[in-house]
């Protein structure tokens, strides 16, 4: 760990806000399996994994960790964890197998009964509609680049809001609309593996435009604790060279400022609209889009894992990259150690970036949806897995973020990336996420020392120790 670290990774002396919410999260492809269950449609995940070369080892979520039938021992789990809370999200084809119109009740069925089994745990639902896993159908159709789907997705919430509304307060749109956009449509590292600026331009703002149609069926239905989940990954210039500063603020642009400030200001970053005219990938907004796009929200999901440096470089770096404009723009390696993911470690970025959202989203409480380290666990002789690395990062982020709520962001809820070992999308399972470690041959849950650690520090805030 480096020698800023803001506290001592220890649970004993983290304080939180009263109510404030302990939860776990996942995702529907990461974790359920049983793709081809209960009238499940493909989804462009089905498609990208089962495309040869484009995930590692080929792996697939065919089986992941069989949630879909084993979550009942998976809300156990959370039990035991003393979880008050747990964030899952919808597989659209589950719900609608063509993406829209017939709907699948079986698949329904299998996301009331997990909500009951949640309630009758006392454990609430926070629900995301969307985590990546666009019904294939959809795609063919053209994808997050037909300005259609975004209507399509506020049918498909008005769908599942339906069939949940009477359980489920607390509602969120998308996941890390970031990665759908350009991870899938410029870096081509996710479904649907696509490398086009202008794709990429149009899929941020139908699923700007989604998120908004959907905030405003799902109020119309009565839905009063609404939220969006963003991903954000603070930038700094390597030196403060004019050509780096401008290298950060165009990265900044794009993976930060251009989801956020739409939905709160209604209109978009002035630099981030030039930068993507000039790459001749213009977003295509329509008369009235960005009222749609800032229909009031009820809270901010934040998703935080690590912080970058980037530089400007003379020519073209040659990598794949996830921005529009930006291939003479590299990326520092992290000084310090770094996860399996390769990803830096950096508490302090999480506190900057809690206390830079209270200034850019005024208001707007706060509550971080997704945050976690990847490593290399096993379960030991003594049959217990030892992290201590993810740990440190899980104490380290807490007390970072207790610290950007003593200068006032107003964060009232973290939730843990992830409750289990799961499927990391292109990366497979050789990435290891969880609280819980998952043997895939055995499908063995066998929760790690940092979920006792987690587990500690929830007992300690109810004033149980
Ligand atoms: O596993 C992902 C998750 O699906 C979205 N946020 C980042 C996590 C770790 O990469």
């Amino acid at each position: 760990m480096t020698s800023t670290d803001v506290r001592p990774a220890t649970a004993a002396g983290l304080q939180f806000p009263t109510g404030f919410v302990f939860g776990a999260a996942t995702a529907a492809y990461q974790i359920e399996g049983a793709v081809d269950v209960d009238g499940r449609g493909p989804s462009i995940w089905d498609t990208f994994s089962h495309t040869p070369g484009k995930t590692f080892a080929g792996h697939t979520g065919d089986v992941a960790v069989e949630h879909y039938t084993r979550y009942p021992e998976d809300v156990a789990l959370m039990g035991e964890l003393g979880l008050s809370a747990y964030r899952f999200s919808v597989a659209w084809s589950r719900v609608l197998p063509e993406g829209a119109g017939r709907i699948e009740q079986r698949g329904l069925d299998f996301y009331r009964r997990l909500v009951d089994e949640l309630l009758s745990a006392g454990i609430d639902p926070w629900l995301t509609l969307y985590h990546w896993d666009l019904p294939q159908a959809l795609q063919d159709r053209g994808g997050w680049t037909d300005r259609d789907t975004a209507a399509r997705f506020a049918d498909y919430a008005a769908v599942v809001h339906g069939a949940l509304g009477d359980r489920v307060a607390h509602w969120s749109t998308l996941n890390e609309p970031m990665c759908s956009a350009l991870l899938g449509h410029m870096a081509g590292q996710h479904a649907p593996g696509h490398r086009d600026p202008v794709e990429a331009s149009r899929a941020t703002h139908h699923l700007l435009l989604g998120h908004g149609l959907a905030t405003r069926v799902l109020r119309d239905a009565g839905a009063d604790h609404l939220g969006i989940t963003l991903n954000f990954t603070p930038m700094s210039p390597a030196t403060g060279s004019p050509a780096d500063v401008d290298a950060a603020r165009r990265l900044d642009g794009q993976q930060n400022r251009m989801f956020l400030v739409p939905i709160v200001t209604g209109e978009y970053p002035a630099d981030v609209v030039r930068d993507l005219a000039a790459a001749g990938a213009p977003l295509p907004v329509e008369d009235g889009d960005l009222d749609v796009i800032s229909t009031p929200v009820d809270w901010l999901g934040v998703n935080y894992y690590f912080r970058s440096t980037v530089r400007a470089v003379a020519e073209p770096t040659g990598k794949a990259t996830a921005f529009i404009g930006a291939e003479r723009i590299d990326d520092i390696d992290p000084a310090g150690p770094t996860t399996t993911m390769g990803w830096g470690i950096s508490p302090e970025g999480f506190t900057d970036l809690m206390l830079r959202l209270r200034d850019l989203a005024p208001g707007l409480p706060l509550f971080i949806t997704e945050n976690g380290s990847a490593w290399p666990d096993e379960v030991g002789d003594d049959g217990a897995v030892h992290d201590p690395e993810r740990t440190d990062y899980l104490l380290r982020h807490l007390a970072a973020m207790t610290t950007a709520i003593e200068q006032g962001a107003d964060v009232r809820g973290y939730f843990a990336w992830s409750l289990l070992d799961n499927y990391e999308w292109a990366r497979g399972y050789a990435q290891r996420f969880g609280l819980v470690h998952v043997d895939y041959g055995t499908q063995r849950r066998t929760p790690k020392d940092s979920a006792r650690a987690y587990a500690d520090v929830i007992r300690r805030h109810r004033g149980s120790v």
